[in-house]
């Protein structure tokens, strides 16, 4: 413990950040730049009929891209009494012993993806309580992706069989880690992008910081106790021939408190070829992404900064 918060503390002393860290201008976020109110993602409750839920996910979606699901089903012990606790525990272990400094990735699903052996040994239970929640994320992965199937007019399982099927989703899970620092005007926790996959399952600490990207500005995202974030990502937006949006956001960080997120990024197979559900290319809406590609292809090139 003593090594984050001794960084932390000289970093605060200090009361900069360092110059690598410092955003270009039109890219600091600003004291107070961003907008609420109005702006809000929309907070469905996933109890509603189905039909109800799924047309507002696919209003949601097709607006900002972002929505905030509650009455999800995954149980509130299962995040703050055992997933949270022990990602909170890794971040707390001295430098030596964790992987990375700031943040930390692992898939959880499917098993021929998961390699044990780059999870972390420490805190104990860590692996226990990450296989309890990939469950919980999977059977909710499994009610959003029907739940946004109906929302395009398909039928409820088109998503998943698009997709290669429920047990073939790859999940990784991904924890950051963002300590307090002294000019969060700025800087930025992570910077402004899409995500590449299908779609990602955010959850947040209470400390706010995730910002959207609309009407060209960014808007902030408050915190809804309990609540998962559901980002629209890059192989949704094609699948769906672009009637759901891709959503644009990054991350601010805080000048007291730390904040933390673990988003579950829910990828298709490695080999599986991405391009717009049939059913949904017609005269009226040709194909806007005219060149489908396996999902390796385009992870490699996206991260690698290759034309797409
Ligand atoms: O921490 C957040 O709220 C956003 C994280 C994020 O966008 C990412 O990990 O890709």
């Amino acid at each position: 413990m003593a090594d984050v918060y001794e960084s932390v503390l000289a970093l605060s002393k200090s009361g900069k950040v360092p110059p690598d860290f410092v955003r270009l201008a039109q890219d600091q976020p600003g004291p107070n730049n961003a907008f609420r109110g109005d702006s809000a993602p929309p907070v469905i409750d996933m109890s509603r009929p189905r039909p109800e839920c799924g047309a507002l996910m696919a209003d949601a979606t097709r607006e900002r891209g972002l929505f905030q699901v509650v009455n999800h089903g995954v149980p509130a012990a299962a995040v703050s009494e055992e997933l949270q606790p022990v990602g909170r525990a890794f971040f707390s272990l001295p430098r030596q012993e964790k992987q990375e400094e700031d943040y930390l990735f692992h898939y959880v699903a499917p098993p021929a993806v998961v390699n044990h052996d780059i999870w972390p040994k420490n805190p104990a239970g860590y692996r226990e309580a990450n296989e309890e929640y990939c469950r919980h994320i999977q059977r909710l992965t499994r009610g959003l992706f029907q739940h946004l199937s109906l929302g395009l007019g398909l039928e409820k399982d088109a998503m998943s069989e698009a997709f290669g099927g429920d047990d073939q989703l790859v999940l990784l899970q991904n924890i950051n880690f963002y300590p307090p620092c002294p000019q969060p005007e700025v800087t930025l926790g992570v910077g402004p992008h899409t995500d590449l996959c299908v779609v990602t399952i955010l959850l947040p600490n209470d400390v706010e910081g995730l910002q959207v990207f609309k009407d060209g500005r960014w808007h902030d995202v408050p915190h809804v106790p309990e609540a998962f974030n559901v980002f629209m990502g890059d192989q949704i937006e094609t699948l769906s021939n672009g009637r759901y949006k891709a959503v644009m956001h990054r991350s601010r960080v805080h000048k007291e408190k730390t904040r933390m997120s673990w988003p579950t990024f829910v990828e298709p197979p490695r080999e599986l070829v991405v391009g717009p559900h049939q059913q949904l290319v017609t005269d009226d809406s040709p194909a806007k992404y005219k060149q489908p590609r396996k999902y390796k292809d385009y992870k490699y090139r996206k991260i690698n900064l290759l034309r797409l």
